[in-house]
């Protein structure tokens, strides 16, 4: 993080000399249906430019230069909003501004930019940060329980001999992760039947 020093000086002419500075980019980690986005590093905007008191109809004001306004999203309908928390601080938050589910999308990537405020006494004078990337990873939640792709299976079988394979039965699970979607294991669950089967 480079060293922040104080160079702005009481000009009244041009008082927002810095734009605002962020990292260049951000990973982001979201558990599906939630709002809070886990952001790595954490968003934080700085700005060089320090509060300069100024008098308007004889009060005394502090410009704003300094401070951090706003957090602008673009890109591809991003169903995210980056929140100013602490003006001074420039610290910020990315949380969900709409549902967010792995099933229908794993990941997003999206730009985003930090607005000083500086409006100054003349009116609007702001300056934006450079553009950053954020990617964000949706992680999933074990929402949906294992489903045959059939509702019913059937085959016959001779008596008295013995099968290697009789039929085969396969079953899919919705969720969007490796994790909670892979099929572990199937059981016969009617007590006494003579059949046996594995996860195969
Ligand atoms: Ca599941
Ligand atoms: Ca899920």
């Amino acid at each position: 993080m480079p060293r922040l020093k104080n160079t702005s000086k009481n000009c009244t002419t041009e008082m927002n000399k810095h734009k605002p500075w962020i990292e260049t980019s951000y990973h982001g980690v979201i558990t599906e249906n939630m709002d809070t986005v886990l952001l790595d590093p954490p968003l934080v905007a700085l700005d060089k430019d320090a509060p300069v008191p100024y008098a308007e109809a004889s009060d005394v004001h502090f410009s704003r230069e300094g401070e951090i306004c706003a957090f602008k999203i673009h890109g591809q309908e991003a169903p995210f909003e980056a929140v100013v928390l602490n003006r001074t601080s420039g610290e910020g938050v990315l949380r969900a501004s709409g549902p967010v589910d792995c099933e229908s999308q794993k990941e997003y990537t999206f730009i985003i930019q930090a607005y000083d405020c500086g409006a100054g006494p003349n009116g609007a004078d702001w300056k934006k940060s450079h553009k950053a990337v954020v990617h964000i990873q949706v992680d999933d939640v074990n929402e949906f329980a294992p489903v045959f792709r059939e509702p019913e299976y059937k085959a016959s079988v001779t008596e008295g001999k013995i099968y290697d394979s009789i039929l085969q039965v396969e079953a899919w699970d919705q969720d969007c992760s490796p994790q909670y979607s892979q099929i572990c294991n199937y059981d016969i669950v009617t007590a006494g039947t003579p059949f046996a089967i594995d996860r195969n």
